[in-house]
């Protein structure tokens, strides 16, 4: 499994790199840029555009695309946010793509990927992340607890990802923004009526981002009209000849 496969390169990356070599790193004194106030300024598009080559349910979606063109256009277009997976086994992502897009953005930048130790929270800040994700169904209350909080003792923010009510119950202060995945993941089907049923039990201190499957203006006034903020989109972008292009006829 995804999580099994994350503890071994986990193994691999902490025999390689102590957290102490990690703060030396180029950009583990970056000053972060917030999501959170991106995405409530005024006129902002509340987008959250992410660059995916490959998916394990969709496979290959955009193997080759040149990942600092199409960061660079989403930020042209507008995003509010950006997000790079850096997944490498089931997402397909380069070694190099975290770091290419870091250098070419002044937009908010997402780690994608699915983190399961404190390690990857200093990882995270070292490669330039200025917003993690946390993804309640694998990991326990408490450690989203010691993750969020060490997140942002690093200056970064946090994006809680939940699926049902039964995870209402891993957000906690730390955390600024939390997103309902559309997608189910037993099925894989998208529900978008299920996200604005759930999305109504979050505290409305929180941003509230829908995740997945959204494809099209009519998807994003729909969860607009019915209380979310901000809107994760990979697949209907990156599977456009021109993703920034896209981006920008959604906003
Ligand atoms: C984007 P889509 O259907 O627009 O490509 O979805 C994003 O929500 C999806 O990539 C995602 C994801 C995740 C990927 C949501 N949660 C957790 C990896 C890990």
């Amino acid at each position: 499994t995804i999580v099994e496969q994350k503890h071994k390169e986990l193994e691999f990356l902490q025999s390689q790199y102590s957290i102490a070599d990690l703060k030396q790193q180029k950009y583990f004194q970056h000053t972060c840029y917030s999501a959170k106030a991106a995405l409530t300024e005024k006129n902002a598009s509340g987008i959250i555009a992410e660059f995916k080559r490959q998916s394990p349910t969709k496979g290959p979606i955009n193997p080759n695309a040149n990942i600092k063109c199409v960061v660079e256009s989403y930020q042209e277009a507008n995003a509010s946010v950006i997000s790079v997976l850096t997944d490498k086994d089931f997402f397909g992502a380069k070694d190099t793509d975290f770091e290419n897009a870091r250098a070419c953005l002044t937009t908010p930048l997402l780690r994608k990927d699915f983190l399961v130790h404190p390690y990857q929270v200093y990882q995270s800040k070292a490669m330039g992340a200025d917003l993690i994700l946390l993804i309640a169904s694998i990991l326990t209350i408490k450690e989203v607890v010691s993750m969020s909080q060490l997140a942002k003792e690093l200056g970064m923010e946090v994006l809680l990802e939940i699926h049902d009510e039964s995870e209402l119950n891993h957000i906690n202060p730390h955390i600024d923004l939390v997103g309902v995945n559309n997608r189910n993941l037993k099925d894989f089907s998208v529900d978008l009526y299920h996200s604005v049923n759930l999305s109504e039990q979050i505290p409305s201190e929180f941003i509230k981002v829908a995740e997945s499957g959204i494809s099209g203006k009519d998807d994003i006034h729909y969860l607009k009209n019915n209380g979310f903020q901000a809107f994760l989109i990979g697949e209907y972008l990156m599977k456009q000849k021109n993703p920034g292009q896209a981006c920008r006829l959604l906003i």
